[in-house]
């Protein structure tokens, strides 16, 4: 049976969590007490749940699942009111310390485990359970022995942020739903809780809109695409079409799957600047009328959408279907990088701003996005959009996501907005992570584990009530170098295992060599998940 060979390999395998090398739980939890003994899983371990605390069953369900594959013989989830000897106990968390909405109380004695919180807390407990074991069974199968058992410990956690993002840019390439459910898998086990899918963009449209069905059969495809850096101005291209779109159905199932983890999709449609391929879809939705084609190299981009009525009306159509697809209360609207060349440059443009009595093509482009404040607003979620948001005055809903370094988020916050932080100086996962030169050709910059690792989301000086309006922190991976899914891997990992810990951990409990120490257990539990991670120096 597996469990007796577990029983007489306990002893071989190097047991994590004796006193003296505390835990590797990555997020670090709030407060972490190890206790001397072990609870060892046996033929007779079970998992039970409490019926009447929301969410027990499915963190229930959710261990086991993930456990199943590295068993023999799964363990058995039943419901029952109490803890009994033996078992893993998911019940809620009433009368105790208070934790919210995602913290979780944890006890493991010799005698068993017990997890006691909300639903999202009780599935983040389950995933520091999985830490506790020994990293094989992370595995998709049963590799060898495992000592099935994990460390006496008493944790009291919960996030020192209500935001724990990753974005991945899904339309410079397109990634496979697959792809992102495994995706979405490994944020899960980082207790991450926002995946902001950047879904359309200069050189790729890729949510299908049923009443604009040329977004996806035109603005989905490109003919070739750019290789490498340009040489002196001049371009190369592969000659090669690429492209892809996720169905509506793909998407429910997608916002499902996540939902099932814990984590809220963010959709993003850019506008009014990054949106090439939309104009190449609908021609009349650009500021010169010619016709364009989905755009095939990198870069910041003239080609932006009109301002006329009929456009507005276009893009609430299309924020109409992405609400009925993404429950969630955020709904980013982009905002970036919007070259006014072409507004300024138009005559119908300056007319159309004489008409509505706009004196700057900045104010142009807060009218555009205050246009989709009021329209997401009415509809009750929120919108969010990138810093430039702030230059032409913020709309009264929105919240900023601060990339260009964290002066928007100040400016955003000390306006009384709230924002996420996602700067380019520690948060941007498409950078380079070392100096070393095998490292696969990058868009540039150098962001380094240690330098993700020292952000601290909320600015120094920030009183608590501005930092009240610091939702917490965004990891960006923007993919124009990056083509597949194993290597986004590469470059979201193990950076992003800094970015869970900081957008967790409390700030006085943050330590870079505690965590690489943690680190250096944690990448074979990566490893076991089959994560193309790039491995620590
Ligand atoms: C800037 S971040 C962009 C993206 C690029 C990225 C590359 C932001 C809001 N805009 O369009 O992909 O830099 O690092």
């Amino acid at each position: 049976m597996w469990f007796e060979m577990a029983l007489s390999m306990c002893v071989l395998a190097a047991a994590d969590g004796d006193a003296a090398t505390p835990p590797a739980v990555i997020p670090l939890p709030a407060r972490m007490e190890v206790k001397p003994g072990r609870f060892v899983f046996d033929g007779a371990t079970a998992i039970v749940f409490d019926a009447k605390a929301p969410g027990a069953d499915a963190a229930a369900g959710a261990l086991a699942d993930c456990l199943r594959p590295a068993m023999q013989a799964p363990l058995p989830v039943r419901a029952g009111d109490v803890r009994g000897a033996n078992t893993i106990f998911f019940g809620n968390g009433e009368g105790l310390e208070p934790a919210g909405e995602e913290g979780y109380h944890f006890t493991v004695t010799p005698d068993g485990v017990e997890i006691r919180g909300r639903a999202a807390g009780l599935f983040y407990g389950a995933q520091t359970l999985r830490q506790l074991l020994p990293s094989p069974v992370f595995a998709g199968a049963l590799r060898g022995d495992v000592d099935w058992s994990v460390p006496c410990v008493e944790i009291v956690d919960r996030p020192r942020f209500a935001w724990r993002g990753m974005l991945v840019d899904v339309a410079r390439h397109f990634m496979p739903k697959e792809s992102l459910k495994k995706y979405i898998d490994v944020m899960a086990l980082h207790k991450f809780n926002r995946l902001h899918l950047h879904l359309t963009d200069d050189q790729g449209w890729r949510i299908e809109i049923k009443k604009y069905p040329k977004l996806t059969e035109v603005g989905a495809w490109r003919d070739e695409t750019q290789v490498g850096k340009p040489k002196e101005g001049e371009y190369t291209f592969d000659g090669t079409r690429h492209g892809g779109f996720y169905t509506q159905d793909d998407l429910r199932e997608l916002v499902a799957y996540a939902a099932a983890r814990h984590i809220t999709l963010v959709p993003e449609v850019e506008m009014p600047g990054h949106a090439q391929a939309a104009i190449a879809a609908y021609p009349e939705l650009g500021c010169t009328g010619e016709p364009l084609p989905v755009r095939t190299f990198w870069g910041v981009n003239e080609n932006v959408f009109n301002v006329e009525e009929s456009t507005i009306l276009f893009l609430q159509d299309v924020l109409s279907e992405v609400l009925e697809l993404f429950p969630g209360e955020f709904i980013h609207v982009g905002g970036d990088e919007c070259p006014k060349k072409q507004w300024k440059e138009s005559p119908r443009v300056q007319e159309r701003m004489r008409e509505l009595g706009i004196e700057s093509e900045d104010a142009l482009q807060s009218w555009f996005i205050g246009r989709m404040d009021a329209f997401l607003t009415e509809r009750g979620r929120r919108l969010i959009g990138w810093d430039e948001i702030l230059e032409g005055g913020l709309a009264p809903g929105a919240t900023v996501m601060s990339w260009r370094g964290v002066e928007g988020g100040i400016a955003a916050a000390r306006a009384g907005h709230d924002a996420v932080m996602a700067s380019t100086t520690h948060l941007y996962l498409d950078y380079y992570q070392s100096k070393d030169e095998s490292e696969p050709l990058s868009i540039g910059g150098f962001v380094p584990l240690e330098r993700v690792y020292e952000f601290d989301p909320v600015p120094a000086g920030f009183s608590e009530a501005e930092a009240r309006h610091i939702l917490g922190a965004q990891a960006q991976l923007w993919t124009e170098y990056i083509k597949t899914p194993e290597h986004l891997e590469y470059m979201a990992y193990p950076r992003a295992c800094a970015v869970a810990e900081l957008a967790w951990t409390p700030q006085e409990l943050r330590a870079f060599d505690g965590f690489m120490r943690r680190l250096r257990t944690h990448v074979d539990r990566l490893g076991a998940l089959g994560v193309n991670y790039r491995p620590l120096d």
